[in-house]
């Protein structure tokens, strides 16, 4: 028996835009992702967001399924234009309620609301108005949007995320145009992202300042693979380095240093934004713990000579200014995603994050998988999900077990739901959603979650 120690956090995590559906009730307000998905050609089969898990009529009924499996904790995120509908000045009563009630119906079983303030649904006015990340009067709404969400909600959430995974903003949203808002660039992906940290920067400021009183804890969530050496040479160890500073120590170094890594700014030169003094004094030490994404691993090598090309989805970035050549060992078994399942690679990654960013407190806000998971009599069984899950939470623990202060892990996701550019087809969840029916159906790993949370440990 593998046991994680005493008061470890076992949470689910989902996103306003994946689950909500009531895209236009409520009083919301319009997203860029409500935008991007109806705009033909960018979302697989033309799927969207409008309806999804319906979560926004149905979340008592799911907050009952999460208070049966034991759950200690709930991650979601507050849909910006569904408080604020053009992101800025009015407020809507209405959205305000509904989270209000949300938190309530999680109180009342025991669970911790875990409130992400930003998971890409950024109000769309604020995209036509403003060019969305790009402008820096943008991180003065997200401050005032912030404000409004501490003040309503503060007394009940202790945990605050300010933005999810900016990377994947700044590099599959301005960088690839994959992801809303759609842009293709090799200098957006850096100004977004410097955005979007002066935004983080400012949040926490006036959490600490105004909301001290709260008692809570904030920090952003980043996404990170892990970058091994895919040979022993000096080359390859450091662009495996190397790429771990582009993906991670882009938003992180400021975070904890009040800088960009050095790597970064000798190959991105000009195009790397400059902190001001304030902001940087600001920016720095702005984490209460370290929230991390984590979903696969590649080898790393470098490529010096070589012409690298980023490729679309789940790489590391823009490859052409890093020199890294990225792959994957074919013997490794991949998830629906295409994604590599490596289990040792959240061990080394939990490891690179302690070491370097001197043993912070570390949550795993997800972690998951997409099988191709089957409805058969009403039942779904996927083995797979439970052996990736095993995998993975050993590593957590061995992490653990050898000092790194990892304090929690949320499972993505609750329920299957709106897998981004991939709509419907990506099944993430530990509950089988029935599109047709909106019926939720947990899955054989719904089981075994819960009996891990109730034995705490495996
Ligand atoms: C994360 N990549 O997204 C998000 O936080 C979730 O909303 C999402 O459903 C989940 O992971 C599964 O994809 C990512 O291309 C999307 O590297 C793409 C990438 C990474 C994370």
């Amino acid at each position: 028996m593998l046991k994680f120690p005493h008061n470890f956090t076992w949470g689910c995590a989902t996103a306003s835009y994946q689950i909500e559906g009531a895209w236009l009730e409520g009083g919301k307000g319009l997203s860029i992702w409500d935008a991007f998905s109806h705009t033909p050609g960018k979302i697989l089969h033309g799927h969207t967001g409008d309806v999804a898990c319906d979560h926004y009529h149905h979340y008592k009924e799911d907050i009952a399924r999460m208070a049966e499996m034991g759950l200690s904790a709930y991650r979601f995120s507050m849909s910006w234009p569904r408080i604020q509908p053009t992101g800025y000045g009015k407020r809507n009563p209405e959205g305000i309620r509904f989270y209000s009630d949300l938190i309530d119906e999680l109180m009342k079983h025991n669970i911790t609301p875990w409130v992400t303030l930003y998971h890409w649904d950024l109000p769309l006015a604020l995209q036509m108005e403003f060019d969305g990340w790009l402008n820096p009067k943008v991180a003065d709404f997200f401050c005032d949007y912030a404000d409004i969400c501490f003040s309503h909600f503060g007394d009940r959430v202790k945990h605050w995320i300010t933005i999810n995974e900016p990377w994947v903003t700044a590099i599959l949203g301005y960088g690839q145009g994959v992801f809303a808002p759609g842009r293709i660039s090799n200098s957006e992906p850096y100004q977004a992202a410097h955005q979007m940290l002066r935004s983080h920067g400012k949040a926490v400021d006036l959490y600490r300042q105004k909301y001290h009183f709260q008692n809570g804890k904030i920090g952003m969530t980043n996404n990170c693979d892990w970058r091994e050496p895919k040979t022993n040479s000096e080359e390859d160890r450091a662009a495996a380095q190397r790429a771990l500073e582009f993906f991670l120590g882009w938003f992180a170094d400021p975070i904890y240093f009040g800088d960009y890594p050095e790597s970064m700014r000798q190959r991105v030169k000009e195009r790397l934004p400059q902190f001001t003094p304030q902001e940087r004094e600001q920016i720095k030490g702005s984490n209460d713990f370290f929230g991390l994404n984590h979903y696969t691993t590649m080898y790393a090598s470098d490529a010096e000579g070589k012409k690298v090309l980023s490729e679309v989805y789940g790489n590391g970035g823009i490859a052409e200014d890093q020199n890294v050549e990225l792959s994957v060992d074919p013997k490794w078994k991949k998830t629906e995603m295409g994604w590599a399942i490596v289990p040792w690679g959240i061990n080394r990654l939990l490891h690179w994050i302690d070491e370097r960013y001197n043993h912070p407190d570390i949550v795993l806000t997800e972690n998951g998988c997409a099988f191709d998971d089957q409805l058969a009599d009403g039942a779904v069984h996927d083995p797979q999900r439970i052996d990736f899950l095993k995998g993975y939470l050993s590593e957590c623990l061995i992490a653990i077990q050898n000092g790194v202060r990892l304090k929690g892990y949320f499972l993505w996701s609750f329920m299957d739901n709106f897998e981004w550019a991939s709509g419907y087809t990506k099944r993430f969840g530990i509950h089988y959603v029935d599109y047709e029916s909106g019926k939720r159906i947990p899955k054989s790993s719904a089981e075994w979650y819960r009996r891990v949370i109730q034995n705490n440990g495996f």
